[in-house]
């Protein structure tokens, strides 16, 4: 009786099987040390818990008390009149187009809250109110300015002279922080897209008016008996995106260039492998440099480093998760730990003394990993806490910037002793060339000293570069851990499209070596490998976290400018991907992308398929227009194959189709001659 109980029980548990739920072979061991140590992670609870089919399909409506109303498909598929509705008459439709556009205002808030948090540091470092953050980079600091419509000279007895920097950053943050609520007029930043964009925008009546207005208007719109027309529905949807990506986002971007210092390409490596044993861990994951920033600052102090050697370690090791460590990364080096789906591995490493979060993508079941070991783990912002008792809460506060990041790395370092006797790092870790921008861009690919995209349009229309392809986003338990991102990426360059990436999408490419400038020899078509190989990049560049997707918007912009390939970003050989994303804030990066006339593909599911009419609308009207329209495909290889086929589609409209075939004629004819 008992031992049939027994085998019950235990049939009951079911288990992730690490082969099936990632490529990564760290993650993998991981994921057997959980399993013998017991502890359940996120790719056990996705074998235990089953989507609901019904919010998979983005119909189910739980705007009002009297629902949740349930929409789902009909299971042999829909036989005439679409007659569902809910209670209060909504359609398929409204009820997808809501649950759409709540999604972009979720996202744009989380990435512009970001922003204006960084325009309050960015505020009273330029009011000298603190000591520990100063403007690192006036060149970008004048060039905000200019956009923001802000003098960067003065007049003195006929004389121009440049104003002082002091008086342009306090005006720089005054004038970012009134981009959120301003009473009257634009979002300035608009005006930094390309002229035919900007007029596309206009005459769909999609200009935002202020970051927060839009967002807000999605919540009162989306209430029940507001807007029930998806059409009107998804041009507010389109306003906030745009208010996020060249608004929140770009903010963020640029104010955190201006303070922590515009990133240049830099070496490091990814992957759990660089922990450290003999050394103090602290992993940072979540998403705002600014605290992250004093972290570094403090870890490398020599007082730090000393306390650290007189509590038995070698010294510390920090690295990160998420986009927090794609910040340090691009601006420091710091190491990358792994994806969003590694976090709670970091963990049972058994060998991270301190893993200190600050907003996003933090899994709230890191307490109870915590709890199995001697981790600390230690919240810092106000709008970030978790319920588990085990957890720290040191609120980060950038009047005692330093004070508050030496306590947190003092406390790692006492954590230290505190070990427990398994430690289980996986030894995988591979190199990486981090740190591109639109800056570093125009410089590796220009020449230090003509520093333009001409050199990057030349390669495009000769064909050694068939297009661009933004490839971001996050990890999905829902589907196997960095596959798609890699096969995707991999299918890319094989066919002589450059990557531009961020996010997660880029510490997953970083971790399978494509972010090496010796990749291109291996992955690349022979036309991209070339131009790897001349200018010494690799094929894949990342560009930062998620909120610097505003740089692909920037980059894409700087190749318009450079001209030979048309006069709006739709125009170029371009494609957007998102191959495993989850959160809301990829929704909205996808809608921006699209907004911006870019052909945005997503892969694992799209909350819209219960809704065939609204998807019809996202993925083939939204072309006519705003040139970009969205699209969902779950295989990896069909998933590139339709960029490229988008990308060819714009070489062919360029007229630029046929260089390409001069260029191949011109490998083989190579070819033939070493043959002989
Ligand atoms: Fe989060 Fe930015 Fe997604 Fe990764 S990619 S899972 S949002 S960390 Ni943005
Ligand atoms: Fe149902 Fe309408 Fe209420 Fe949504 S708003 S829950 S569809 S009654």
């Amino acid at each position: 009786m008992t031992v049939e109980k027994d085998t019950k029980q235990a049939k009951a548990k079911k288990l992730a099987d690490p082969k099936t739920c990632t490529i990564d072979l760290a993650t993998q061991e991981m994921i057997n040390v959980a399993h013998k140590l017991d502890i359940e992670t996120v790719f056990d609870r996705a074998v235990t818990m089953k989507p609901c089919n019904i919010g998979t399909q983005g119909t189910c409506c739980k705007n009002c008390g009297m629902g949740p109303c349930r929409l789902p498909l009909p299971k042999g598929g829909l036989d005439g009149e679409d007659e569902r509705k809910g209670l209060c008459g909504a359609t398929p439709n409204t009820i997808a187009a809501r649950n759409f556009i709540r999604m972009i205002a979720g996202g744009a808030a989380a990435h512009s809250d970001h922003g204006r948090s960084v325009a309050e540091v960015f505020l009273s470092a330029a009011r000298k109110e603190t000591d520990a953050y100063k403007i690192k980079d006036t060149r970008k600091l004048v060039e905000v300015a200019k956009h923001l419509g802000i003098d960067t000279v003065v007049e003195v007895n006929g004389e121009t002279l440049d104003r002082d920097l002091d008086e342009i950053a306090v005006e720089v943050g005054e004038k970012a922080m009134n981009e959120w609520g301003k009473a009257d007029g634009e979002l300035l930043f608009a005006k930094r897209a390309p002229e035919e964009r900007y007029k596309i925008w206009k005459k769909m009546g999609v200009v935002p008016r202020n970051i927060d207005r839009e967002i807000v208007e999605i919540m009162h719109r989306t209430h029940i008996g507001v807007d029930q027309d998806y059409k009107n529905l998804m041009k507010q949807g389109t306003r906030a995106a745009i208010a996020d990506g060249w608004g929140g986002s770009m903010l963020a971007t640029e104010l955190q260039d201006i303070l922590f210092g515009t990133p240049y390409p830099v070496a490091s490596e990814a992957n759990l492998g660089v922990m450290k044993e003999d050394m103090v861990n602290i992993v940072i994951h979540g998403h705002e440099p600014v605290l992250s920033e004093m972290i570094v600052a403090v870890a490398q102090m020599k007082e730090m480093d000393d306390y650290a050697k007189s509590k038995g370690a070698k010294g510390i090791q920090l690295s990160g998760i998420c986009c927090s460590a794609n910040e340090v990364l691009q601006r420091h080096g710091v190491p990358l730990c792994g994806t969003f789906l590694q976090q709670e591995l970091a963990i049972i490493t058994g060998a991270c003394d301190a893993m200190v979060v600050d907003i996003q993508c933090i899994f709230q079941n890191l307490a109870n990993v915590a709890k199995c070991f001697h981790t600390k783990l230690i919240t810092t912002h106000p709008i970030a806490k978790m319920e588990q008792n085990n957890v720290l809460h040191i609120e980060f506060d950038e009047h005692h910037a330093l004070e508050d990041a030496k306590r947190i790395v003092k406390l790692a370092i006492d954590n230290y002793k505190n070990r427990g006797a398994e430690v289980m790092i996986p030894k995988q870790k591979s190199p990486m060339i981090a740190g591109f921008g639109v800056e570093s861009i125009k410089y590796h690919l220009g020449g230090t000293f003509r520093g333009s995209y001409s050199t990057l349009n030349d390669n495009i229309i000769n064909g050694r570069i068939r297009g661009i392809g933004g490839v971001v986003g996050c990890n999905n338990a829902r589907t196997k851990h960095n596959q798609g991102h890699v096969e995707i990426v991999k299918e890319l360059i094989k066919n002589d499209v450059i990557v531009l990436t961020t996010g997660c999408n880029a510490i997953a490419c970083a971790m399978e070596g494509l972010l090496t400038p010796e990749s291109a020899a291996v992955f690349c078509g022979p036309g991209l490998a070339e131009v790897c190989e001349t200018v010494g990049i690799p094929p894949v560049l990342h560009m930062g976290s998620c909120v610097d997707n505003s740089r692909i918007l920037l980059a894409a912009t700087e190749v318009v400018k450079a001209g030979g390939l048309g006069t709006d970003i739709s125009d170029l050989p371009a494609a957007g991907s998102a191959p495993e994303w989850m959160s809301e804030k990829a929704i909205s990066i996808g809608h921006y992308f699209v907004a911006s006339g870019v052909y945005t593909v997503f892969g694992v599911t799209l909350p819209v398929t219960g809704a065939p009419v609204f998807q019809k609308y996202l993925f083939e009207e939204f072309e006519k227009m705003y040139g970009g329209m969205w699209d969902l495909e779950i295989d990896p290889i069909k998933h590139a194959h339709k960029m490229i086929a988008h990308i060819d589609k714009k070489r062919k409209a360029l007229g630029i189709d046929r260089a390409r075939d001069r260029i191949l004629v011109d490998m083989s004819d190579r070819r033939d001659i070493g043959a002989a």
